[in-house]
């Protein structure tokens, strides 16, 4: 088997938009959904942009899709041959993880198309897509190839004042509604066939048509280079867009994109051995998680749904510091930089929510765009019956976001040993979400304790509780890092001093210690930990239960009418993400013993929970259903699974915190690694289906290979 393509046969509609995801070529800076060249807004086609925002009216803000620059439709004797919105059995296509290039063959008949395309890794404003047409018969091909504007946007539009150019380079230059930014892209061909060439402008684009006398058999060649830049990261972006006429021939692109992309395997790429299933699942995680990383910004973090459209805002969640931060930082800890550098820069904004809802100190968006602004609105889930928008508090209540923050610049520091990242900001960081935390508590001055009160844990189903044992523990631990910075700093103390002096912070210092020690601790039953206060109260029935009381398959579960807010059914990992982040809190024990209490309780109906499961089951030996939960955690993006919808919200897309999370149950949990005092330790869980387990990784700006196998493990410096 083959274990570095997915592939697929046929052309199914109803696969369209999920196609689109699973196909996905990406290099951080945009995403090309994997639909065919010649697509219009039906097929979903979107190049969809990293951190370029807009809104539309008074529609959710989310990223800007830029003008199809990869656009192509061939006709045949005057008739033009598109997928969609038939099925079409004589079509396939693939996607190589190892290089992230997409290959498309479909026979239209007279004419068969095959293309090849990748959004080029080097040079991350650039795309390049080699389409072939072979004609079964002599006739007449007409090849419209450009810029199309028919593209989707699930909240547009978001581009106005449209300039097209009609030159060598075909360009398009627009700008967006709110700020202003232009968006430029532009298309260049280079052909190996003569044709009688014209231009047409229309109120779908800019193309060009290439009309030529073909014979059976013969092929033509077009290769087609785009690219796009916007205000944001040039002044001039429609002159910067018109070089890729400079640009040297498609083999040379290609050849330089794969070394791009070993060069990145070198650095992540776990090996499995044991189950080809399992390594292409693994194969496919770490290609969806490597093509949206940041490698084009020093300060940039990563959408919910990567790159692959415009789901969830494109916004930035915990996600990013739970799930996703974990591969990059012990395997590319420049990433991971750049992710916790995206928080530094918009502490700003995080001041500022704090402020609106009367605290102090640092409260970041539970769904962040640009400069921190929250792009979670008071309404995120609209009821499937009635139609209406429902008022969900995950932007107000999910505070655990500030010190899961905290939690990743103290692990960035534990792993990489580089103190650097907290001298320019994430020292700063830290004390703000710790302030904020201090602000935010609930104290029961006779008892001395310290409750939060009406929060939202990771399970969204139960909202406004009390007491939420994962979020009380992450805010212990977020006044635990801000204390810890008198160690890391200990010779340094005039940093401190100074920083503590400059945020006039000397009396949250005081209370530091004395808060992190009164924060109630979880009420447990037969060692089970409450995962918030009255939970044992709640109804206790079965999944099927609950799922058989929905009058709707996509019905929101949670909310005020949800069916799961008054049992104990659970959507995500809660109490055992608790243990899953923080395992020398807990003891084997009470890890089984809560596992075996919560996971039959857990819908899973976030792609959050299965990887947390996952990791804890290694370490109790589960390991049956650790394979389990790392299989359905690695595939998502090959079977196109996961929710599509939450009530009326489309909510589909790739799902890198899986793919994170898969990399976390390979490395973390089945091999069992732990840096402790800087140093790299393994404790291998293998499960049977597995015969060895070989990655890299960095720790303490070392470069290691680790290997495990039934018989052991061993990490090699390089
Ligand atoms: O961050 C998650 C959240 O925990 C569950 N709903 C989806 C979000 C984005 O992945």
């Amino acid at each position: 088997m083959d274990t570095w393509t997915l592939e697929k046969t046929g052309f199914d509609p109803a696969d369209i938009a999920s196609d689109g995801n699973r196909f996905l070529c990406a290099n951080g800076f945009m995403g090309l959904r994997g639909v065919p060249e010649e697509a219009g807004s039906e097929l979903f086609p979107a190049i969809t942009l990293a951190g370029v925002y807009d809104q539309y009216r008074d529609r959710w803000r989310e990223p800007v899709n830029a003008p199809n620059c990869l656009f192509v439709r061939t006709a045949f004797n005057g008739r033009e041959y598109a997928l969609g919105p038939k099925p079409h059995e004589a079509h396939l296509c693939e996607l190589d993880y190892r290089s992230g290039i997409y290959r498309r063959e479909t026979d239209f008949g007279p004419i068969t198309v095959r293309s090849e395309r990748f959004a080029y890794m080097p040079l991350c404003h650039l795309l390049a897509d080699r389409y072939q047409v072979t004609a079964h018969e002599d006739g007449e091909l007409t090849i419209r190839a450009g810029i199309s504007t028919d593209i989707w946007d699930i909240n547009g539009p978001h581009l106005f004042d449209f300039q097209f150019g009609q030159g060598d380079v075909l360009t398009v230059q627009a700008i967006t509604g709110q700020k202003g930014i232009k968006v430029a892209v532009s298309q260049y061909i280079q052909k190996d066939f003569e044709a009688e060439e014209s231009r047409i402008q229309d109120g779908t684009g800019v193309f060009r048509l290439l009309c030529c006398p073909v014979r059976k058999g013969q092929t033509l060649t077009l290769d087609i280079f785009a690219a796009v830049h916007t205000s944001e990261d040039t002044t001039d972006p429609l002159e910067r867009c018109t070089h890729v006429r400079d640009l040297t021939g498609y083999n040379q692109l290609k050849a330089r994109h794969i070394s791009a992309w070993d060069e990145i395997r070198e650095r992540s790429e776990i090996s499995l051995e044991g189950s080809d299933e399992a390594a292409l699942a693994l194969h496919a995680s770490q290609y969806h998680l490597n093509c949206v990383a940041p490698r084009h910004a020093i300060s940039m973090s990563i959408p919910a749904r990567g790159l692959s459209g415009q789901t969830y805002k494109g916004a930035i969640f915990w996600d990013s510091e739970i799930f996703f931060f974990p591969m990059f930082v012990y395997t590319q800890p420049e990433i991971a930089r750049s992710l916790l550098r995206y928080r530094i820069e918009t502490l700003p904004g995080a001041l500022k929510k704090a402020a609106e809802y009367g605290y102090r100190g640092a409260f970041y968006a539970w769904e962040s765009q640009e400069g921190g602004a929250e792009g979670c609105t008071n309404f995120n889930v609209v009821d499937v019956f009635t139609h209406r928008p429902v008022r969900t508090y995950f932007r107000d209540k999910q505070i655990h976001i500030s010190a899961d923050i905290a939690y990743a610049l103290r692990q960035y520091y534990a792993i990489t040993g580089d103190r650097t990242l907290l001298e320019e900001g994430g020292a700063k960081v830290i004390l703000e979400c710790a302030r904020f935390c201090l602000s935010r508590a609930n104290v029961r001055l006779d008892q001395r304790e310290i409750d939060f009160a009406d929060v939202i844990g990771p399970d969204e189903y139960h909202e406004r509780v009390t007491n939420n044992a994962f979020t009380n523990h992450m805010i212990r631990s977020c006044l635990e890092s801000a204390l810890s910075l008198e160690q890391i700093f200990a010779d340094d103390p005039g940093f401190l001093a100074a920083l503590l002096r400059e945020m006039d912070y000397e009396k949250d210092w005081t209370l530091l210690s004395d808060a992190a020690s009164c924060i109630r601790g979880p009420r447990r039953k037969n060692g089970v930990i409450e995962q918030f206060d009255g939970y044992f109260d709640l109804e206790d029935c079965s999944l099927e239960t609950v799922r058989g009381r929905l009058c709707d398959p996509r019905e929101y579960w949670g909310g005020d009418h949800g069916v799961a807010g008054t049992t104990q059914i659970i959507k995500q990992a809660d109490v055992i993400a608790m243990m899953a982040l923080f395992p020398e809190d807990f003891t084997d024990q009470e890890v089984a013993a809560n596992w075996a209490y919560y996971e039959p309780r857990t819908e899973h109906g976030s792609s959050l929970s299965a990887c947390m499961y996952a990791l804890t089951a290694c370490r109790i030996g589960r390991l049956d259903e650790a394979w389990r939960l790392f299989m359905k955690t690695a595939e998502i993006d090959v079977t196109g699974g996961g929710k599509q919808w939450a009530g009326e919200i489309y909510i589909g897309g790739t799902h890198p915190a899986s793919n994170g999370g898969a990399w976390m149950i390979a490395a973390l949990g089945f091999a069992g690694l732990q840096v402790r005092n800087g140093i790299p330790e393994l404790h291998p869980n293998l499960p049977r289906q597995i015969s060895c387990l070989t990655f890299p990784i960095t720790a303490g700006g070392r470069r290691m290979t680790v290997e495990v196998t039934h018989d052991g493990g061993t990490i090699r410096t390089l």
